[in-house]
């Protein structure tokens, strides 16, 4: 059959529409159903070849999975988008307005939710058989908006669509207890919970290049363990009978808005649980079912934790072992040891989790025993290590990193940070735990998916290897001296500028000039990210602008995008002062096209996508040593723009693999940093010392932005004043500087394409296909079982 009459068919007995009622989400649904079924053969074959190969499986346990948009990857990796196109338009529709009618699948807070996805789409690639195991919230990350510049936030509502992609699994359902007590007998424990929800399986297939190999997306969602509360329904008290019901559910309801700060409730501690112990019955079922001795666990299962989310991960084993396969508790802790491994993430201190030990034996009164127990037998053999208990918390990281055989870091220079400062003493008392897996980034999405013109150009030149195996990009250094490729990769940048230049101009309303220098930062909006030093060094600009106008200046657009949580309310003001600035700043006729500056509302995935491919210049200017890796700065230097960028993170080794050269660099290095921290004053010192940043503060403290309420800014300013702690008077004028040194640069439109053509020609290494290979065989000790 046809893949028209395959649609058409869908259409009538999976929607009961025909084509002349059919709308758009019609339309994407059948699409997404015919797809789907294209997927289920590989995902059967896999599964298939998985059961007959019994190989160790890949579980990585996440409380996030950022995946946004599935078809255009879905078409992609099934290699089906002539087909598609071709159908779509016989049957009288519009591709984009199809694939752009999908609802962003948000299930995440940005980076670490991200690469989860990223790692998804590697596994699924490399054909190493693994699960992602995670929460099937039914309301993703919050919707933005502005109102008077202001960030709105509205809840989000994917699902009240149909997920086309996702099997529901009844049969996948497991009970998971929270509270009660803990009986002791005989030398034996029992819990018996106060309360019981139902964890039920929904599974999206993820499906490799190539169509390949197939694996699988578990996500739970909570649902009461009766289907009602009969009890009080036949009482007729039907409210107390909906409630139990609603309770239930609040567990996968939302997803926690906060990034990089834990808020430390309950339902959060819940949610943890919930998903984690759910998919640790899960795989042990699928572990029983065809092997007798548990003991032999460690040889077919490999368990990652996505940061300390799951970190509860190391006291259920252990508790299922020792309280249910009567395992010694000696033997236990060393067992899930060897399954377990842990991802950190941040070094921040206020994002490190700790449960108090109060709600941790009100919650999982039998897992709070079971810690105690971990951390006597670590402190009998190690007495001088740091503890899990401490102060009347239990510590995550801790306790994550007692129970993981390995821990990785994800950045070279993260890592020796987590080696120096969080996990200090546990290096010392364990010196091979402690490892580095540099974050990667899918070049299926983040390359061939979302930027179509570099995509031709590249594989017109060296084939299209280069989407498996990212490394091959090199051969494109050899063209930095070839005039007529040089001006083809400049004309690929100069249409996806047009492209995104008509998105704005109909979305926002602004003409932007695509001649101008796009200069991006999208990311959570965070004061060490410090999007506020871009903004005060664009007001720094427009001054030296309208001082001179008529000098040769290079026109630049700001392009900002990201969230702040909705409680954090410096990061708040911070995007409060952006719009405020872009109002008056857009308005000047003096500049006019030469300074504008745009902040499309409700950054996420599918935005990404467009900002990415268009941009110039990348910005990634965190304080040197707050961004563990960072995976926004490989996005553009694998779409062809500079980094701006602090010593920070990822954007280390991205400086390494690109030559310094072809790197903007700028600011204190982590050391500089914790050293200039102690000298009194240091942030006063330094505004005195640069009249450009006084004059900037002194606007924005006078009102210049904000004339109807002068006194706005006012807490801002003196924070930068007083207590700087992300250092942004420091770096200002050494980041000003090197903005200049970008203009220069990019007067000469050819030098700027053949350094952003080496930037492309360097990413290979980042590709997440390498990352997971190293996870695979420093960590998991797992194999590809894709037959060559
Ligand atoms: C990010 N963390 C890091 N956390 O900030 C970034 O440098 C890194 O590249 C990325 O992880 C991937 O390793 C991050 O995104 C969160 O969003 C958490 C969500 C849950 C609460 C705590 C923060």
């Amino acid at each position: 059959m046809t893949m028209k009459t395959d649609i058409l068919n869908r259409l009538k007995y999976s929607l009961g529409k025909d084509a002349e009622n059919a709308s758009t989400y019609d339309w994407r649904i059948a699409l997404s159903l015919v797809l789907r079924d294209q997927m289920v053969e590989t995902w059967f074959r896999s599964t298939r070849e998985t059961y007959a190969a019994s190989p160790k499986r890949v579980y990585y346990l996440s409380m996030e999975f950022l995946i946004g948009r599935l078809i255009e990857d879905m078409i992609a990796n099934l290699r089906m988008e002539d087909t598609v196109k071709t159908a779509i338009a016989e049957l009288g529709q519009d591709y984009d307005t199809i694939v752009h009618d999908e609802p962003d699948a948000a299930l995440g807070n940005g980076g670490l939710g991200r690469l989860a996805a990223c790692f998804m789409d590697s596994l699924a690639t490399l054909g190493i058989p693994a699960f992602g195991y995670g929460i099937r919230y039914e309301h993703g990350l919050f919707e933005q908006s502005f109102a008077q510049g202001q960030q709105v936030e509205k809840p989000e509502t994917w699902l009240t669509q149909r997920h086309a992609w996702e099997f529901e699994r009844p049969e996948a359902r497991y009970r998971i207890g929270f509270g009660g007590h803990v009986e002791h007998r005989d030398g034996s424990a029992r819990w018996h919970p106060g309360e019981v929800v139902m964890a039920t399986a929904h599974d999206t297939p993820v499906v490799g290049w190539n169509g390949d190999w197939g694996n699988t997306l578990r996500l739970w969602s909570a649902e009461p363990s009766k289907d009602f509360d009969l009890e009080s329904f036949n009482r007729g008290d039907y409210l107390a009978a909906g409630r139990s019901e609603a309770l239930a559910r609040t567990i996968s309801r939302v997803l926690y808005p906060d990034d990089t700060t834990e808020s430390g409730k309950e339902l959060r501690l819940k949610q943890e649980y919930f998903f984690t112990a759910a998919s640790i019955m899960d795989l042990l079922r699928r572990y029983l079912a065809d092997h007798d001795d548990i003991r032999d666990l460690p040889d077919y299962v490999a368990i990652q934790l996505n940061d300390t989310h799951p970190a509860i991960a190391g006291p259920e084993l252990v508790r299922i072992l020792v309280d249910e396969h009567g395992l010694p508790m000696d033997e236990a802790i060393p067992l899930t040891r060897r399954c377990l491994a842990y991802t950190n993430h941040t070094l921040l201190p206020e994002a490190l989790e700790r449960w108090s030990e109060h709600l941790m034996g009100r919650t999982l009164p039998r897992h709070l025993e079971i810690i105690r127990a971990i951390e006597h037998a670590h402190q009998t053999e190690f007495p001088d290590s740091p503890r899990i208990l401490d102060h009347g918390d239990v510590r995550m990281g801790e306790l994550a990193f007692i129970m993981a055989h390995k821990v990785n870091g994800v950045s070279a220079l993260h890592t020796e940070l987590v080696k120096q400062t969080v996990f200090a003493d546990l290096h010392r008392i364990h010196p091979d735990r402690i490892i580095n897996q540099t974050n990667g980034i899918t070049p299926r999405r983040w390359l061939y998916g979302c930027n179509p013109s570099l995509r031709h150009l590249i594989t017109d030149a060296i084939g299209e290897g280069w989407v498996t195996d990212l490394e091959q990009l090199t051969a494109l250094k050899d063209k930095r001296d070839d005039a007529a490729f040089i001006d083809a990769f400049m004309a690929s940048k100069r249409e996806n500028k047009v492209n995104l230049s008509n998105w704005i101009g109909q979305t926002m309303g602004v003409a932007l000039d695509p001649d101008a220098m796009f200069d991006v930062q999208i990311k959570r909006i965070h004061e060490y990210k410090r999007q506020l030093m871009n903004l005060l060094e664009t007001v720094a600009l427009w001054n030296e602008m309208r001082d001179n106008p008529n000098a040769d200046w290079t026109p630049r657009i700001k392009i900002f995008g990201g969230k702040a949580a909705p409680g954090y309310f410096v990061a708040k003001d911070i995007i409060r002062l952006i719009n405020d600035v872009a109002q008056v700043i857009n308005a000047d006729p003096v500049t006019g096209d030469r300074l504008k500056i745009v902040y499309p509302p409700n950054y996420n995935v599918t935005m990404a996508e467009r900002l990415i491919p268009a941009a110039d210049l990348s910005e990634q200017i965190s304080t040197a040593g707050k961004e563990a890796s960072g995976t926004g700065n490989m996005k553009f230097a694998l779409n062809g723009a500079l980094t701006i960028g602090t010593l920070d993170g990822a954007n280390v080794e991205i400086r390494d693999h690109v030559g310094t050269e072809n790197f903007f660099l700028f600011g204190l290095t982590a050391q500089e940093v914790m050293e200039r921290r102690t000298h009194h004053g240091y942030s006063r010192a330094a505004i005195e010392a640069s009249p450009r940043l006084q004059r900037v503060l002194g606007q924005i403290a006078e009102g210049r932005f904000a004339p109807q309420d002068p006194s706005r800014y006012h807490g801002l300013v003196g924070m930068l004043y007083d207590h700087d702690y992300f250092l942004v008077t420091c770096d200002f004028d050494s980041y000003f500087d090197t903005q200049r040194r970008a203009d220069m640069v990019y007067q000469t439109p050819e030098n700027w394409a053949a350094m952003a053509l080496v930037n492309t020609a360097s990413m290979g290494w980042f590709s997440s296909d390498r990352t997971i290979k190293g996870y695979a065989h420093d960590i998991w000790g797992a194999k590809s079982v894709l037959s060559a």
